[in-house]
């Protein structure tokens, strides 16, 4: 079990309903038990102090973690490879040995890489960037297409992406995945079609109730004003 943790960790997040980087960490603290505070921003304050003096990315998510020193963390992945390190310590959710730490390694570099890096570009050029490019508006679509059949390969017999339990290489990808309706601006009845195994993979995360207990505090937290 993990090591109560005396201080609630702040979670910084933008107060944007797709911008699933601080609730991918908000998934993990909830699967290892650790209190935890979010503090939502607006898109102003995250480019300018106090703000920039967590971070100089003026991007969230950042942790202060008040029981380690306030030890201040950014960019999503190292936070949850911190809080693995620190708090999993009986490998729950990781494995720290033998190919599995690798290829662990290999889907956390690729959700943050591929996935994180090609969805938020569709996010931009089909919702934020100011001339409507629909050439790139494509590309990012057939990305988010090309990604998922990266995903249904690799979980073609397979439960999990690595080795036989959960881990964070595969609640990684959940939080971003729920943003391709936004993406593609479309029914998107062709994700369960075309990639079951991704489609049988992503509904059993789903109803973890870590997942389920942050899709709740996300939509109550976004409801109300800042
Ligand atoms: N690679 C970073 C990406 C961080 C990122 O782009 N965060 C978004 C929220 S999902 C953000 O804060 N955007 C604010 C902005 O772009 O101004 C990570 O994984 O933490």
């Amino acid at each position: 079990m993990s090591e109560p943790v005396k201080k609630p960790i702040d979670l910084y997040s933008i107060a944007f309903p797709n911008s699933p980087n601080p609730w991918k960490v908000a998934i993990v603290l909830e699967e290892l038990g650790l209190e935890y505070n979010i503090i939502l921003l607006d898109m102003f304050s995250v480019k300018k102090a106090p703000f920039t003096d967590l971070n100089p990315n003026g991007r969230t998510p950042v942790i202060v973690d008040y029981d380690n020193d306030g030890f201040v963390l950014w960019e999503s992945t190292a936070i949850i490879q911190y809080l693995i390190e620190k708090y999993d310590t009986d490998n729950r959710l990781t494995y720290t040995l033998g190919p599995e730490k690798y290829l662990l390694s290999q889907w956390l570099m690729f959700q943050a890489s591929g996935q994180g890096v090609y969805f938020g570009q569709g996010v931009w050029f089909t919702h934020a960037h100011l001339e409507k490019l629909p050439s790139a508006i494509s590309r990012y679509r057939k990305e988010v297409r090309r990604i998922l059949g990266v995903l249904d390969t690799a979980l073609e017999g397979k439960r999990y992406l690595v080795g036989d339990k959960v881990t964070i290489a595969d609640l990684s990808f959940v939080a971003w995945h729920s943003v391709i309706p936004f993406i593609c601006m479309e029914d998107t009845e062709w994700v369960t079609k075309g990639f079951p195994n991704v489609d049988r993979w992503m509904g059993e995360l789903m109803e973890r109730e870590s997942v389920k207990t942050v899709l709740v505090e996300k939509k109550s937290l976004l409801s109300k004003p800042l």
